[in-house]
């Protein structure tokens, strides 16, 4: 019976990986046509929180954390599931979409730094 498991793990752990790799080099090829932001983290504000995006496009949402505060730590993306680490003085990317119309907010981990990506 575990070794029925372990097998079933092994499998869906490829298919994860196949997945993974089919998945990047979409975004490799679609890159051209990415809408790439700039967000600065700083004094307990995104800016711009406010983010407006053509539906269809993958976006590269590029982070650069100036804020010390432990409140700029993270950033959440509650409807897309997605947590990113924001090491102070980096800039951080994520590449998500293209996603359907609809808005998208993010925020710290406390619900404190608010911004939204908004898909048209
Ligand atoms: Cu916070």
């Amino acid at each position: 019976m575990i070794d029925v498991m372990v097998n079933l793990l092994a499998l869906s752990l490829m298919g994860f990986i196949v997945w993974w790799f089919w998945l990047s080099r979409r975004h490799l090829k679609q890159a051209s046509g990415s809408a790439v932001i700039e967000v600065v983290v700083e004094n307990g504000i995104y800016s711009p929180a406010h983010i407006e995006v053509l539906q269809g496009v993958p976006v590269r949402l590029q982070f650069e954390r100036r804020d010390p505060s432990p409140c700029a730590e993270k950033v959440l993306f509650d409807e897309l599931g997605v947590a990113l680490d924001l090491p102070l003085g980096e800039k951080t990317a994520l590449v998500v979409g293209p996603l359907a119309a609809g808005e998208y907010r993010f925020s710290c981990q406390m619900q404190m730094y608010h911004g939204s990506l908004v898909v048209k």
